[in-house]
């Protein structure tokens, strides 16, 4: 199976409610979807990049760019010669520095192809031992508690197994206080906080302890590891990290500091699903609990979310909830709660691909690259 050409497509996905984070607010996804074209097969593969450098210091328009530019050039000399090896392209993306959500695209393209040729389902590739995976809703912030209660009451009556609410310095003990009380103990609670405090904080964070969460999600900046090994000795709850964890490496340097006994994997964070695995197979030997991140994604995303959260160390909820809790129509068939969970595709790659009639309505832009151009 040989390489022909690369297309990005630019597409624009309104959230059915704006989202809010310490990294500002999403209203629609402005999504790169890679699509990688052999003589055999079309894999699909979506960029995590956020419209504006507020996650991390990616962008979508950045992404597109690198690719365009950077990636692709080496991905495709590499195609020129021989079979497509999505591992031996990862090698050769290797050799730019950074762009982690921009390669994990590629690499996510170039996969689902070599698999559907192979007739092998992403979840079977990675070491997929689930059939399905339990789903989990994050809420931004809301900015009012009732507000709040309602979004949560909404999402327990679906059948979420965990809510995950964000928090930042001014809205944190008390609404999650107040949502403790609402639930009980019917499902699993935990916090993310996208960085937004200090190790001075710590007395502060350590209210949060009564309210018996799974974790708190990336108290810190990205680049505090040692402050998160301080912040872990002063608190009972958890510490997950989820921006600080780029790589394998860096995943097993947090986990000697001390600095997380949980892990969020997102393969968008960590420049793809190989990668992924490898941080997956890094935690579960040294005991650390990880489960699936996400970001917003579409249903091309959320499928490969779905097969890497079938790993079996995968086992806290994701933030992988049902198409209609994004959209109101999702790019492939929608992902369905079906009591707490998502069913884990089984075709060949990713198992999932974008509706005709839905990718023409929200497409803004498209781009072929051939080999040999
Ligand atoms: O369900 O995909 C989802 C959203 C999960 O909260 C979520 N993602 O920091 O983990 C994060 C985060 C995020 C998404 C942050 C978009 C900012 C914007």
């Amino acid at each position: 199976m040989k390489l022909e050409g690369v297309e990005l497509r630019r597409v624009r996905m309104p959230l059915v409610v704006p989202f809010v984070s310490a990294h500002g607010i999403e209203s629609d996804r402005d999504v790169l979807l890679i699509r990688a074209c052999t003589t055999e097969a079309e894999g699909w593969g979506e960029c995590v990049a956020l419209s504006e450098p507020t996650y991390s210091s990616e962008y979508v328009a950045a992404a597109e760019q690198v690719i365009r530019n950077h990636l692709l050039p080496r991905v495709l000399v590499d195609a020129r010669d021989g079979h497509l090896d999505t591992a031996r392209s990862a090698a050769a993306m290797s050799q730019v520095k950074g762009h982690l959500m921009a390669k994990a695209a590629v690499e996510l393209a170039l996969l689902d192809a070599e698999l559907q040729e192979k007739g092998v389902s992403l979840a079977t590739h990675l070491g997929g031992v689930r059939e399905a995976v339990d789903a989990g809703v994050s809420i931004g912030i809301t900015g009012g508690v009732a507000n709040l209660l309602d979004l949560v009451d909404g999402y327990v009556a679906d059948g979420y197994r965990r809510v995950k609410l964000k928090i930042e310095p001014g809205w944190d003990i008390e609404p999650v206080g107040e949502v403790r009380t609402r639930v009980g103990d019917r499902v699993a609670l935990q916090v993310d906080a996208n960085g937004s405090y200090g190790l001075a904080d710590a007395e502060h964070l350590a209210s949060l302890d009564p309210f018996h969460l799974l974790c708190i999600e990336q108290p810190l900046a990205d680049d505090d590891l040692l402050g998160h090994a301080r912040l872990a000795r002063q608190l009972r709850t958890p510490i997950c990290l989820d921006e600080s964890i780029t790589s394998a490496h860096t995943a097993e340097v947090a986990i000697a500091l001390g600095a997380c006994s949980v892990v969020n994997i997102k393969a968008g964070r960590v420049g793809g699903y190989l990668e992924a695995r490898r941080i997956h197979d890094v935690c579960v030997a040294a005991g650390v609990a990880v489960w699936c991140g996400g970001m917003l994604e579409t249903g091309i995303g959320r499928a490969a979310n779905a097969a890497l959260a079938s790993l079996p160390g995968f086992t806290l909820p994701g933030d992988l909830s049902a198409s209609d809790r994004y959209y109101d129509r999702d790019l492939t068939a929608p992902f369905v709660l079906e009591d707490g969970r998502l069913r884990v595709p089984t075709g060949p790659g990713l198992g999932v691909s974008p509706l005709a009639d839905v990718l023409a309505q929200v497409t803004t832009s498209v781009d072929y690259v051939r080999v040999g151009a």
